[in-house]
């Protein structure tokens, strides 16, 4: 039988929870206006990206399938330097590609350190789906894609990335930092009809980085995450600082405790500008998505777009606002 003692301890708790949601329901100042079903994606070639995976969307899809398809557009762009197997390698010439994917119910899937596959997001899935693990790397990754059907592709880099390497060596200059050029991981997260969150993270990593060196791309709420009852959260920039902060589990906690997707975001952004590294030069954004379809985006520099497709928006580039 309950005593007053705990009935007391009980009524407190229950009256801290409605409070909690409470303020998590209140409309604080947001960018987005709420609505789903609703994609958003990191940087210009989110535009492409958004565009297939508003195809699933709009057709009643699921957010999973649509987050997928979505950023295996940016993959198969051979053109596009920081994302599948078109990216810039590693000093050792190699091109290493980190994905991961998350679900509405908490499933998740990710590989690192992987070579030679065009869809890295695919076979994140794939682990998500048909192993008990969450994570694979290198060579047990490339292993478990090509039992599964995946093909090895057989080039090493792309022409144009093997003359930009060859010409890196000319100096060897080892400052693997997110600057103003060098980014573009492509990190997208979406809300369907049926109002389930999923999103998806993939990167070839930092330009030159040392061999074996794995970015928060591929790491869950590092580069992404998601939580069903409160919202998603993707990151790009220098991976290191975003792992340091745990950095998209940071943006969707804020969001749990009612702080908007975009403030939730600067949150995370302003304990990054905070390490013990000198981050004055490197660039860090996240883009989050509540439960209410609403979103928004920080970065710690000037630069950071991302694209939205909703109803009402219909694939648009947006500036993220900036700490400096
Ligand atoms: C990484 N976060 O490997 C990735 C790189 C990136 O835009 O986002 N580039 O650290």
């Amino acid at each position: 039988m309950a005593t007053r003692r705990s009935f007391i301890k009980w009524s407190a708790m229950s009256a801290a929870m409605v409070s909690i949601s409470k303020s998590y329901a209140k409309k604080v100042s947001v960018e987005g206006s709420g609505s789903k079903p609703i994609v958003i994606s990191t940087w210009k070639h989110g535009i492409d990206a958004n565009v297939d995976a508003w195809k699933i969307l709009s057709t009643g899809g699921k957010a999973l399938d649509a987050v997928e398809k979505g950023v295996m557009n940016t993959e198969s762009d051979l053109g596009n330097r920081s994302v599948g197997l078109g990216g810039l390698p590693d000093r050792d010439g190699h091109v290493t590609l980190d994905a991961c994917i998350m679900d509405d119910k908490g499933n998740c899937g990710s590989v690192c350190f992987l070579e030679h596959i065009k869809h890295p997001i695919s076979v994140a899935r794939m682990v998500m789906e048909k192993t008990p693990h969450v994570m694979l790397a290198g060579e047990g990754a490339l292993k478990f894609a090509l039992d599964n059907g995946f093909t090895k592709e057989k080039f090493d880099r792309t022409p144009e990335a093997d003359k930009a390497w060859k010409e890196w060596l000319k100096k060897s200059e080892y400052k693997p930092v997110i600057n103003f050029e060098n980014h573009d991981t492509i990190g997208m997260i979406a809300l369907d009809a049926a109002g389930n969150l999923s999103g998806s993270c993939t990167t070839s990593g930092l330009a030159y980085k040392m061999h074996g060196r794995v970015g928060d791309s591929p790491i869950i709420g590092a580069g992404l995450f998601v939580d069903n009852e409160v919202g998603a959260a993707a990151a790009t920039g220098t991976g290191e600082e975003v792992i340091r902060i745990a950095g998209s589990h940071t943006v969707v906690e804020m969001m749990r405790e009612g702080h908007s997707p975009e403030e939730a975001c600067r949150i995370a952004v302003e304990r990054i500008s905070k390490s013990p590294k000198n981050v004055r030069e490197m660039q860090i954004g996240f883009l989050a998505i509540n439960k209410h379809g609403e979103f928004g985006a920080f970065a710690l520099q000037k630069g950071f777009n991302y694209a939205v497709y909703s109803n009402e928006i219909k694939n648009e580039l947006k500036d993220s606002k900036n700490l400096w």
